[in-house]
């Protein structure tokens, strides 16, 4: 019973994660946009420096999908930091950093697509 209930409040964690982040502990956290623009086979912006807490938003203008993740390894982790395996057209991928660092990215489909968020401590 009590495994069900820690699961049930991991749920609502994921649930709350990209709305309109409201202040908590005295500190606000911010979400910002990655763009690619129809034909730009690019991330706009490039570069995004961001804080600890904060969601970036990937957003596919595009006509096509694209596949954006981490690059292999370069996380602290075995997984990938960034995986959005869906961004077909029109559609979002959302990602909240928790950790300080560097994150390269690319799209695994057009490979010269190369992105990077920088997550400062707050
Ligand atoms: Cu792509």
């Amino acid at each position: 019973m009590r495994r069900a209930a820690v699961v049930s409040a991991g749920a609502w964690l994921i649930l709350l994660a990209g709305w309109p982040l409201a202040p908590s502990g005295g500190e606000e956290t911010h979400q910002f946009d990655v763009v690619i623009a129809q034909d730009s086979y690019a991330f706009d912006p490039k570069q995004i420096a961001i804080e600890v807490g904060d969601t970036v938003r990937w957003r596919n203008e595009d006509t096509r999908r694209h596949l954006t993740a981490s690059i292999p390894g370069s996380g602290s982790g075995d997984r990938l930091e960034i995986l959005c395996e869906d961004l077909y057209a029109g559609k979002a991928c959302l990602h909240t950093f928790e950790k300080p660092g560097r994150y390269p990215y690319f799209c695994f489909i057009h490979n010269r697509m190369r992105g990077e968020v920088v997550v400062l401590d707050r």
